[in-house]
């Protein structure tokens, strides 16, 4: 009979450590850590490019930048104020992984910063398995995207420490039943911090800037 290999196993256990690793770099400097989830476009650019103007004078934040291609997003929080901006190029992989944000770590003079942005790549599944040693996992939903998607991607939504529900102004327009999703939400991972913001009128954004400060400290 084939002997069965668990490469999958070994591969996240391998990922694990290093991001116990990253975690411990990150503590030594004081650094509080996010890491952001979201479907590509739902909003996690311009929430970091809402949120850096909040933080002004507060925290002191870097920015890592996951993406297939480009800096695009990287120069984008640059030029929102993030004091250090690094990207990622995947080259076609769809999330970040320990080893990517080591890199971004080796870059970053950490005693400079109280505060470090991940953006992941774009997708809403493959991100949340790879662990990278950030303090907190925040998804970020939107409102076009669909209501249905907690009981579509349950193991995202499971392991988030907070969600943000973006692009708020585009209610009106579009079919996205709130108690609904709330439903699928509050299944799934009861008590979650929540934050309904828009990107585009600056709603929710002063509550959730105060809950990164409080983190922070
Ligand atoms: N109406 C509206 N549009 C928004 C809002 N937030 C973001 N957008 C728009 O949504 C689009 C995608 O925003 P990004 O911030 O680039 O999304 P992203 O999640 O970083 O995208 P990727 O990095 O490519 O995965 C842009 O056209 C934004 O202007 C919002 O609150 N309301
Ligand atoms: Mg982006």
């Amino acid at each position: 009979m084939a002997k069965r290999i668990p490469v999958v196993e070994n591969i996240l256990d391998a990922n694990d450590r290093l991001a116990e690793e990253n975690r411990a770099r990150l503590e030594a400097a004081g650094v509080f850590s996010i890491n952001i989830l979201a479907s590509p476009g739902a909003g996690k650019t311009s929430l970091i490019e809402q949120t850096l103007p909040r933080l002004k004078g507060k925290l002191r934040v870097a920015a890592v930048d996951g993406d297939i291609a480009t800096s695009m997003d990287s120069d984008r929080a640059a030029a929102a104020g993030a004091a250090a901006a690094v990207q990622i190029n995947t080259g076609g992989d769809c999330h970040l992984d320990a080893v990517m944000l080591r890199g971004a770590l080796d870059q970053l003079d950490l005693a400079q910063f109280d505060l470090l942005i991940v953006e992941n790549v774009g997708n809403l599944v493959c991100p949340a398995n790879f662990k990278l040693g950030t303090h907190k996992t925040v998804l970020v939903a939107s409102v076009p995207e669909g209501d249905d998607k907690p009981y579509k991607y349950p193991g995202t939504y499971r392991g988030v420490d907070a969600l943000i529900v973006n692009k708020i102004d585009l209610l009106p327009y579009v079919d996205f039943r709130m108690d609904y999703f709330e439903r699928g939400v509050q299944a799934l991972n009861p008590g979650v911090t929540t934050f309904r913001i828009s990107c585009r009128t600056g709603e929710g954004l002063d509550t959730w800037a105060a809950w990164l400060i409080t983190n922070a400290k």
